[in-house]
C-alpha cells in the first residue's frame, strides 16, 4: 500500500475544494456588521456564499491568491466591501474575470460619510470595471449577484450560444 503524501502546495488543496457561488470579501473585521445584510439575502435566496476578511492594503498577496483562484473553485460572482481608500474591489477585479460588485462602507474613520470609499470603487480605470452599489448597500450587492447568477448561457460567441452573425 503506497504511503499517502500530503499535497505539496496549500493552494492545490484550495483548487480541489468546491467554492460557493458567491465569494464575499471585506477589508477588515470592522466591516463585518455592514456586510451582514448581503449574507442574509443570499441565505434567503438559497445561494451559497463564503466570507473572507482580506485587506487590499494589509494583505495584498492574500487578496491576489483568493481572487485569482475563485473562478477555478466554481465561484461565479464576487462581492467586495471596504471603507476609506477602498481599493479592495478594484484589486480583486484586476485578478479575475468574474464580475465584481463593490460595496462602499462607512467606518468611524470615513471621510464625508463614505464618499471616500464610493469614489475609490467607482473611479476604476478603463478596462477594469467594478459594479458599485450605494454606501453600505450590501443587500443590494447580494440582489445584483443573484440577478447575475440568474443569467444563463453567456453572450454570443461563448460556448452554447450562437455567434453574433448567426
Ligand atoms: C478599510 O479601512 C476597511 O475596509 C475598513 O472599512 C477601514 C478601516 O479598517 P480598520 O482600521 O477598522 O481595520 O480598509
Amino acid at each position: 500500500m503506497p504511503e499517502e503524501r500530503p499535497l505539496p502546495l496549500a493552494v492545490i488543496e484550495e483548487f480541489e475544494s468546491v467554492g460557493p457561488l458567491v465569494g464575499i470579501l471585506i477589508g477588515s473585521e470592522s466591516d463585518r456588521e455592514a456586510i451582514e445584510p448581503a449574507c442574509v439575502e443570499l441565505d434567503e435566496r438559497g445561494i451559497s456564499w463564503e466570507l473572507k476578511v482580506l485587506s487590499a492594503h494589509r494583505d495584498p498577496r492574500g487578496v491576489a491568491e483568493y481572487a485569482s483562484t475563485a473562478a477555478l473553485r466554481g465561484t461565479r460572482v464576487l462581492i467586495a466591501g471596504a471603507g476609506m481608500a477602498a481599493a479592495l474591489p478594484g484589486v480583486v477585479a484586476s485578478y479575475t474575470d468574474l464580475p465584481v460588485i463593490g460595496v462602499p462602507l462607512t467606518s468611524s474613520k470615513s471621510a464625508m460619510g463614505g464618499l471616500d470609499a464610493i469614489l475609490a470603487i467607482v473611479q476604476m480605470p478603463p478596462g477594469v470595471p467594478v459594479a458599485c452599489v450605494s454606501v453600505n448597500g450590501s443587500r443590494n450587492a447580494a440582489i445584483l449577484a443573484a440577478k447575475i447568477l440568474a443569467q444563463g448561457g453567456g453572450y454570443p460567441g461563448t460556448p452554447g450560444r450562437p455567434t453574433a452573425e448567426q
